[in-house]
């Protein structure tokens, strides 16, 4: 029997489904001259299962309109699809969750307006994880783990330190993230982590088929 990969069965498996797996983001200003839909074409190939999708630059209708054609391909492919940022956009294309950071539209009133979503929270220290837990987020983003240039307001690096606090004593699902590089994913994997949010090191691969089935073979 073909199961079904709605919101719910993600729900229901998100763990299974974020041990030890590639928590893909796409970047277009580090995708060598690539579009987003593009990004995610290849990222499926390589058999990654979980995408966020994240544009700073767009403006709503282009973000839409890609989002649009990406739940389509993520739906046919069994992918996890999150959408950062912006919960209309992710509601009106169902998405199977939202990303929200510290300064977004608290948990709570995402959570009224998209009950059966996977709603996932970025942290970048104890007390945040601890009430993030605590709230019943879905899962947290744990990070930076390592210095990034990607993110321009990222927080101060975080480190392996909180990584391995959260993989001791947080038990919702977690994913860290923030200058994670086919270079030092092991040291994250030592240090906890579940799984591994990475944006520059896949987009601005030139084979991101080989980059990722390296990093796989790292993580699994
Ligand atoms: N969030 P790269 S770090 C989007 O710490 C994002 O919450 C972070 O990009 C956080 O893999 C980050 O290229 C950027 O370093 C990750």
């Amino acid at each position: 029997m073909r199961v079904i990969k709605d919101k719910k069965y993600f729900r229901e498996n998100l763990r299974h489904i974020f041990e030890n797996s590639i928590y893909s983001i796409n970047g277009e200003e580090f995708s060598k001259g690539r579009s987003n839909i593009e990004i995610v074409k290849s990222i499926i190939e390589s058999e990654v299962k979980i995408f966020q999708y994240r544009e700073k630059k767009k403006g709503k209708r282009e973000k839409y309109l890609e989002c649009m054609e990406i739940r389509k391909l993520t739906k046919d492919n069994g992918v996890l699809f999150i959408v950062n940022d912006d919960i209309d956009i992710a509601l009106a294309v169902e998405a199977d969750g939202v990303h929200i950071g510290q300064n977004d539209i608290p948990y709570k009133a995402v959570k009224s307006i998209a009950q059966d979503m996977i709603i996932g929270l970025s942290t970048n220290n104890e007390d945040q994880a601890l009430e993030a837990e605590k709230i019943g987020v879905d899962y947290i983003g744990v990070g930076p783990i390592f210095p990034t240039t990607t993110k321009l307001d990222a927080a101060p690096t975080a480190g392996l330190k909180y990584l391995k606090w959260v993989s001791e004593n947080i038990n919702i699902p977690h994913v860290a993230i923030g200058g994670i590089k086919e270079s030092n994913i092991l040291l994250a994997k030592e240090n906890g982590a579940m799984s591994y949010a990475i944006i520059s090191e896949i987009v601005g691969a030139e084979n991101i088929k080989e980059k990722v089935k390296k990093i796989q073979d790292i993580i699994k």
